[in-house]
């Protein structure tokens, strides 16, 4: 049996952030109902699109596991099925820019009238303040949660991540608000509002940033790039690759770099392996010697240090660098690019790369569920053509006849 079998999810999601979080829970096994506005649907269906007139990956790779049904909550008839499925429906997830559903007429008190056990889930870009009323996209959620002003090199621009820490990372937050009201739920007998603003989620991310912020008045932070000859200033510099945690950590060029743009590996200098890292480099004279034999005379050389570490690690791949470090419990990871993760077997062999076959766009690659759970395994299944399950919601979930269903249809509310 899936987890989360019988739990229905009007999902009112789109673009990432939203979407992020309901394909996880249907691949829990919940029953996603993806409600998209008649001839629209969401906006990712037709963004960054490879393939004509086909859903891009950018909604394949977001909204699998989910039914789709087209429906105008402005318009009266609409309003009426909508307000069906909130009472067939033990979640309603949204992340509409703010006031978009009170403006439909679907405030939190309305809601909770309609069916007062159901659970209200949002995500916004912020919480209460004076940027609550802001539309916002992933990369204002990186800056404006501290993620952006702490990434990338001392002598650059504020940086954003690939990493989808703004959007996906807040679903993931929404998803875990979700299963922990139903738990409440089964208690309390009532739902409850459950709301993520993207800042917080990027601020979370980054909480040992704002960690650095406080030790920053005690002193340099030594296990940063700019110590000990650059300056640090009033805030938590740019870390370039140093590590987040109190192990000193660099990435060097492996063999191939001068051509391959991810020939590199990270390696980890914690103090228990530093005897095998040292072997393994061929500067064994080390261990005795005094200005390198201890944790405090090597962090303000850390430069000089992954220097000599990467004079060892151009001579070969990242792959035999890390053949050679893991026996001696140096913590080392290649930079694997994104063509070498989707054909990496082992990924696959886990579902955390699937292969998803869909009617229009044949076949293509997706991330899997990145949890597994023994008893509830996810199956992934392609995502929803625009309006597919129209009919079947209408008549199952709503509860209309065929007549019923053709003149929703006529008057144009689905
Ligand atoms: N029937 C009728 N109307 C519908 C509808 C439906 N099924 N679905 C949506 N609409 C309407 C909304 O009610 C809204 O109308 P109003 O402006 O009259 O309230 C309108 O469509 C547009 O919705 P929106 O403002 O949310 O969409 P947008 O493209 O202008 O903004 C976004 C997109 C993402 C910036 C905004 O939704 C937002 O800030 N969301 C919260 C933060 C978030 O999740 N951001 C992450 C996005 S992923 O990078």
């Amino acid at each position: 049996m899936k987890a989360l079998e019988g739990v229905r999810i009007l999902d009112m999601t789109h673009v990432q952030s939203g979407p992020t979080c309901t394909q996880l829970l249907a691949w829990f096994g919940a029953d996603v109902i993806k409600v998209e506005r008649p001839g629209v649907g969401d906006a990712t269906r037709g963004q960054l699109r490879d393939i004509p007139d086909v859903d891009s990956l950018y909604f394949t790779m977001l909204n699998h596991n989910k039914r789709s049904i087209t429906l105008n909550t402005k318009h009266e008839t609409g309003k009426e099925i909508f307000t069906r499925l909130l009472e067939e429906c033990d979640v309603i997830a949204e992340n509409f820019a703010p006031g978009a559903l009170d403006r439909m007429g679907f405030s939190w008190e309305r809601i909770q009238e309609i069916n007062p056990r159901i659970i209200y889930a949002s995500v916004k870009g912020f919480g209460a303040g004076p940027y609550e009323d802001l539309k916002v996209y992933e990369n204002v959620a990186q800056c404006a949660g501290g993620a952006a002003s702490t990434t990338g090199f001392d002598d650059g621009p504020p940086t954003v991540t690939g990493a989808q820490i703004g959007d996906s990372g807040t679903g993931l937050n929404l998803a875990l608000g979700i299963v922990t009201a139903l738990y409440h739920r089964e208690k309390s007998g009532r739902g409850q509002r459950v709301e993520c603003a993207m800042q917080d989620g990027v601020l979370n991310l980054c909480r040992v940033k704002l960690r650095d912020q406080q030790r920053l008045k005690q002193g340099p932070l030594t296990e940063y790039p700019q110590y000990p000859q650059g300056e640090f200033g009033e805030a938590v510099p740019r870390g370039g690759n140093a590590s987040g945690g109190g192990q000193p950590g660099w990435i060097v060029k492996c063999k191939g770099w001068e051509t391959d743009p991810n020939a590199y590996i990270y390696v980890i200098t914690q103090a228990a392996a530093f005897a095998g890292l040292a072997k393994a480099i061929g500067k064994e004279e080390w261990l005795d010697d005094p200005k390198w034999n201890t944790p405090e005379a090597r962090l303000p050389k850390l430069e000089e240090l992954f220097e000599e570490i990467e004079n060892w690690t151009k001579t070969q791949t990242k792959f035999e660098v890390m053949e050679k470090l893991n026996p001696v419990n140096v913590p080392c990871g290649p930079i694997l690019s994104m063509k070498e993760i989707a054909e990496e077997p082992a990924l696959r062999e886990t579902g955390t790369v699937v292969e998803v076959d869909h009617p229009k766009r044949g076949k293509y690659l997706t991330v899997g569920n990145p949890v597994k759970l023994s008893d509830s395994p996810s199956e992934v299944k392609r995502s929803p053509l625009l309006g597919e399950h129209t009919d079947e919601i209408l008549r199952s979930v709503v509860g209309f006849n065929e007549d019923q269903i053709a003149s929703a249809k006529e008057v144009g509310a689905v």
